[in-house]
């Protein structure tokens, strides 16, 4: 029995070394170790012989099985790499792979697409620290100490004199009380809110803009608006501006666009208004002038401000500002 396990191993040996394909080492593994296999023959006979031969026979069948089965294994990992390495050859007729190329940023191509609309209406772009003073961001500005929007709830403090600053405003401050008018600047860059929600983020980023001249009017607030809102989202597009409030302005209008969604006929984004609110403004007020020391009987002017997110939002339909802030490539890449 013994006799005949050795020669059947032997000549399993040998069919293997000529097997070359995953198609043949399957049939072989089943001539030998399958259900009816020659082996498995010889190991369901095992139990027949005399109780002392049983052990040694049973001991040899069962280490010709686990060889088998390893050389089996063994052959079938070297095909699998043989055909690796076969389509592995380089392929001189395949196209080229293209580098991935970035790109800006579409907040900070949005930011840019304003400052040049502006710039080639002679404002020229200032940038300010992102940590301000309270007097920049809030005292200057017409906005006392009881005022909501100093607020701990909306406004990093980093000390009692020291802030984030909410808005690019503190820019112009500066600007206005280095140099005396003509002044015509654009203040873009990061501001900072504690407001996070599905509409709001801390950080997020404006554009202001400030005139300062002799005989500026309400008249010439309106014409560099709509000349700006019809350069950015068309010549087509309706306005409307509305009486509102800010400390530092008076009187103060709020901006609206006809909806971009919906062409004015109402829908969620508009809140079925027909209108978007997009800029805020008005004509710098007098107690503004007193801080930087200019005459507000000789010169007069205008300010605004815009949220960037805002007006990209608008512009390319986006529903969610969270998506400005993810870097995930599959939203970023289509910019
Ligand atoms: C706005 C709206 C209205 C504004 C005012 C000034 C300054 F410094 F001249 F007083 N800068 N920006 C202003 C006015 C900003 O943002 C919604």
């Amino acid at each position: 029995m013994k006799e005949q396990l050795l020669e059947l191993e032997k000549k399993a040996l040998k069919e293997l070394a000529a097997v070359g394909d995953p198609g043949g080492l399957e049939e072989f593994r089943v001539k030998y170790l399958g259900k009816k296999g020659l082996l498995t023959g010889f190991m369901k006979k095992v139990g027949a012989l005399p109780p002392d031969e049983r052990p040694g026979v049973g001991k040899m069948a069962n280490f010709i099985k686990a060889n088998l089965s390893e050389y089996i294994d063994q052959a079938r990992g070297r095909m699998a790499l043989k055909k690796e390495k076969r389509v592995s050859f380089f392929d001189v007729t395949l196209p080229g792979r293209e580098p991935l190329r970035g790109h800006l940023h579409p907040i900070t191509q949005v930011i840019r697409e304003v400052c040049q609309i502006f710039s080639r209406m002679g404002f020229r772009i200032v940038k300010g620290p992102n940590v301000e003073l309270d007097y920049y961001n809030f005292e200057a500005l017409n906005i006392p100490k009881d005022h909501p929007a100093r607020d701990m709830q909306d406004t990093f403090y980093i000390s009692e004199n020291v802030v984030l600053r909410t808005h690019t405003s503190p820019i112009q401050v500066r600007v206005m009380e280095a140099q005396q008018p003509p002044v015509s600047i654009i203040a873009p860059g990061k501001v900072y809110r504690r407001d996070s929600d599905v509409s709001h983020t801390p950080m997020f980023h404006q554009v202001e803009g400030l005139l300062v001249d002799r005989d500026v009017s309400f008249g010439d607030l309106k014409g560099t608006l709509t000349s700006f809102l019809h350069q950015m989202f068309g010549s087509d597009t309706a306005l409307r501006f509305r009486p509102s409030f800010f400390p530092f302005t008076e009187p103060s209008a709020e901006v609206d666009i006809q909806c971009v969604m919906c062409g004015g006929e109402g829908c969620r984004t508009c809140s079925h208004t027909g209108w978007l609110e997009i800029i805020g403004a008005g004509m710098v007020d007098p107690e503004v002038y007193r801080f930087v020391n200019y005459d507000p009987e000789i010169f007069s002017g205008f300010a605004f401000g815009m949220g960037i997110e805002r007006i990209a939002m608008l512009k390319y339909e986006i529903d969610d500002i969270q998506l400005f802030f993810k870097n995930d490539m599959r939203f970023l890449r289509q910019f």
